[in-house]
């Protein structure tokens, strides 16, 4: 019987057997991880949900939000890349919910933080996009290396994102 005759990996992946080791490896499709192709590596742009990110308080309830939302209320443009982004302030969270519309609790009002998973560094630089307020001691995004934040950046006091490294 063939080491794949059980199809073991999932998601498209096509599985590659291995007599000599009396076992076998997937060969995975561009969007998916593990043994048997069966995890979907974590993203950081937005565009399928908030996925394995870590929410604390309450500002990230409702995120991510959807489209250009500040040019909807005249105070763009966000800058955002693909459909999805998170903005603290900002209450769009379906394609069909109203444009231009800030959270519940006043726009600015909610706190709390927003952890990806871990992650490694690949190269010399990293870089995102962050808009809002700029005040790195109110609301700032944070490299973290070893439990410590070692970079720290924040906005420019308005709701257009500039890509900080
Ligand atoms: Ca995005």
């Amino acid at each position: 019987m063939s080491l794949c005759a059980s199809n073991p990996c999932k998601n498209g992946g096509t599985c590659i057997p291995n007599y000599m080791n009396n076992c076998y490896n997937c060969l995975c499709g561009e969007r998916f991880l593990g043994n048997n192709c069966e995890r979907v590596p974590c993203k950081f742009d937005f565009e399928n949900g908030i996925d394995e990110w870590k929410r604390t308080g309450t500002v990230f309830d409702n995120q991510p939000t959807y489209g250009d939302n500040p040019t909807a209320r005249n105070r763009g443009p966000s800058n955002h890349q693909g459909d999805w982004w998170i903005g603290g302030a900002e209450h769009r969270p379906n394609i069909s919910s109203a444009p231009g519309k800030f959270q519940s609790g006043g726009g600015d009002g909610p706190q709390g933080t927003l952890t990806s998973p871990t992650f490694n560094v690949i190269g010399q630089t990293i870089s995102f996009l962050i808009g809002g307020g700029c005040d790195v001691n109110v609301v700032r995004a944070e490299l973290i290396v070893g439990g410590q934040a070692v970079r720290n950046k924040t906005g420019q006091c308005k709701e257009t994102m500039t890509r900080k490294k």
